[in-house]
């Protein structure tokens, strides 16, 4: 069938997969073995060993293979192999499955993937790994951070029998195996086919590219684009999905192909660089696009953790061993004068160039504005504004902290009021003492009780945001770390303003509407914040309001304002 399409690596593609009878005869044998949750990362490597897109890789790696592909980029038989493909799992676990154990895989829902029939079981170095095979062991590289922080501390290894793929739901037939890639490369007749590999959504800088290289080089273009983990941030590949199909009808037709790619990306720059395209062969493509900084992470100043070239000329190494050849682009950049795009080593001397980084795109799909037809393509812009809002039309969630009796309740509910009377997002309001009765009633005033409080006010605060709703919450939140954290959860999916309600504790207990302070200094009510129990002021309020000055309108006057200035409240005609 493939006669005329490239051989996979190592010869013939893998296929881990066992018959109906077989996997029917593992999984009746299954009931007493021990079972192993696959992190997501390894149900993306377990998928790619199964489907033969790490082909010639059978298992995860023993350890005589993992050493020679630390130090030499190769298995121990020579074969060109660049990234350590291994199954971490912990000391505890490890004690259970000594060599001659059969450990079911199982995927986040129970579901049993594959088994693995153990042989052998190491303790690599890890930091030896991560400078080996990142040349860095800064944790602020996130495979180094991975791999130094997060993952287990031995590796197992032995027989592989797969017994389904992990499932997708999403995007269904645009994830097509390797095998299945190949079967449409031969139907459609593509024998020259470059691949790109992204994992971001695509402008017209990347068309350009990616159809100058296919004419380049004379090829069909393979767009593919992995959705299985990339880099913390990244746009997420639901978003990214849309925007490449949106894409697709700007090529030459019946020259481009959508294919979706489940890989755990590692950001290991030029080794990275050598398996993607490792992994392209497989999937039957015969030329690779490298561009600049190809899977290249930066530290937290900023700076690169490898040369802007230094993957295409690793690549250059090794192509012709792998049969893969790479197209190196440069970065293409916008010539304004000749409203054309083009690599930035081709424009004319004092040519004025124009570019949007990331990060400025992101700056003005928050703020609602413009973004160039020079710079993408309306379809794109549509997708991105559809999961990018403006923040006037994205949630939020106003998080009041300050001692009881401060004014957090009452402020609260007249901010809620004015929201309402706004109109355009549902609100909901979390108060103290209205949670305690709802949610968490079974809860003390231990520091654990309350931040375990906290931290479900922070979830349900964090859903309403992310769904596009305004939560105010008022909860005394005396622990400073506690709040940062709901902070984190919160502004994964929107906007979150810290209130310090500062109050003066002189004042609050002079207030003493509930009693409640009376009761703490006679010893009745015990931990009672700032009489008994402690209060870790913030530093990292977005407003500080003293209500002894301020009656309550005032005060959420104050937070309407501030709201309206960091663009959360937009004009009447667009909410
Ligand atoms: S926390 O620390 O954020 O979990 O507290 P919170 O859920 O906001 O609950 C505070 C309300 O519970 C009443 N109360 C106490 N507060 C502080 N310390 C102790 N020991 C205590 N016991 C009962 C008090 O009425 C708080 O309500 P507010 O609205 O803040 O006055």
């Amino acid at each position: 069938m493939s006669d005329h399409l490239i051989a996979p690596h190592g010869g013939s593609l893998v296929n881990l997969i066992v018959d109906d009878d077989r996997s029917a005869e593992l999984k009746a044998a299954s009931a007493d073995w021990p079972s192993w949750d696959l992190t997501p990362r390894q149900a993306c490597d377990l998928e790619l060993l199964l489907n033969g897109g790490f082909s010639p890789l059978r298992t995860f790696l023993g350890q005589a293979d993992y050493d020679s592909v630390c130090t030499q980029m190769r298995l121990a038989d020579g074969t060109l192999w660049p990234m350590p493909i291994c199954l971490d799992v912990t000391e505890e676990f490890a004690a259970t499955i000594p060599p001659g154990t059969s450990v079911a895989l199982r995927d986040a829902e129970g579901v049993m993937l594959a088994v693995l029939h153990v042989e052998e079981i190491y303790r690599p170095d890890r930091e030896a790994e991560a400078q080996a095979v990142f040349g860095t062991t800064n944790p602020e590289h996130p495979g180094v951070g991975h791999l130094l922080n997060r993952s287990s501390p031995c590796y197992v290894s032995g027989r592989l029998e797969g017994m389904q793929l992990p499932h997708h739901y999403d995007f269904r037939p645009l994830r097509l195996t390797p095998a299945e890639l190949r079967h449409e490369f031969h139907r459609l007749g593509w024998t020259r086919i470059v691949a790109f590999q992204t994992r971001n959504p695509m402008h017209r800088a990347h068309q350009e590219l990616t159809l100058r290289a296919a004419k380049e080089v004379e090829a069909n273009l393979l767009i593919h684009p992995v959705v299985g983990l990339t880099k913390p941030g990244d746009v997420d590949h639901y978003t990214r999905t849309r925007a490449y199909q949106a894409l697709l009808p700007t090529y030459p037709r019946y020259t481009a192909m959508l294919s979706l790619l489940n890989l755990a990306m590692r950001m290991g720059g030029p080794r990275e660089a050598v398996w993607h395209a490792i992994i392209r062969k497989n999937h039957g493509c015969t030329h690779f696009i490298v561009g600049r900084d190809h899977a290249g992470p930066k530290d937290r100043a900023g700076n690169s953790f490898y040369g802007p070239y230094d993957a295409q000329q690793l690549l250059a190494k090794y192509q012709e061993e792998i049969g893969v050849q790479m197209v190196p682009f440069q970065m293409m950049v916008y010539v304004e004068d000749q409203s054309a795009y083009m690599p930035d080593d081709q424009v004319p001397e004092g040519a004025r160039v124009l570019n949007i980084s990331g990060t400025e795109l992101r700056q003005r799909l928050s703020e609602g504005r413009d973004l160039p037809e020079w710079f993408t393509f309306p379809d794109i812009v549509k997708e991105l504004r559809k999961s990018y809002p403006p923040r006037h039309k994205q949630g939020f969630t106003v998080f009041f902290t300050g001692l009881s009796g401060s004014g957090k309740s009452t402020i609260a509910n007249v901010l809620l009021v004015k929201l309402l009377e706004m109109g355009g997002r549902p609100v909901t309001i979390l108060d103290g003492d209205v949670v305690r009765k709802h949610l968490s009633s079974e809860l003390g005033f231990s520091k654990e009780h309350r931040d375990i409080n906290i931290r479900r006010i922070g979830y349900v605060a964090s859903e309403i945001t992310k769904n596009g709703g305004i939560a105010i919450c008022a909860p005394i939140a005396p622990y400073d770390a506690t709040r940062k954290d709901v902070r984190s959860m919160v502004e994964e999916g929107g906007g979150f303003i810290l209130v310090h309600v500062s109050t003066p504790l002189e004042v609050c207990e002079r207030r003493d509407r509930k009693g409640f302070y009376a009761k703490a200094r006679a010893g009745i009510i015990k931990e009672f914040t700032g009489i008994s129990d402690p209060y870790e002021e913030p530093i990292d309020a977005d407003l500080v309001i003293d209500t002894t000055g301020f009656t309550p309108e005032e005060a959420a006057q104050e937070i309407i304002l501030h709201l309206e200035r960091e663009g959360y409240i937009g004009p009447e005609s667009e909410s």
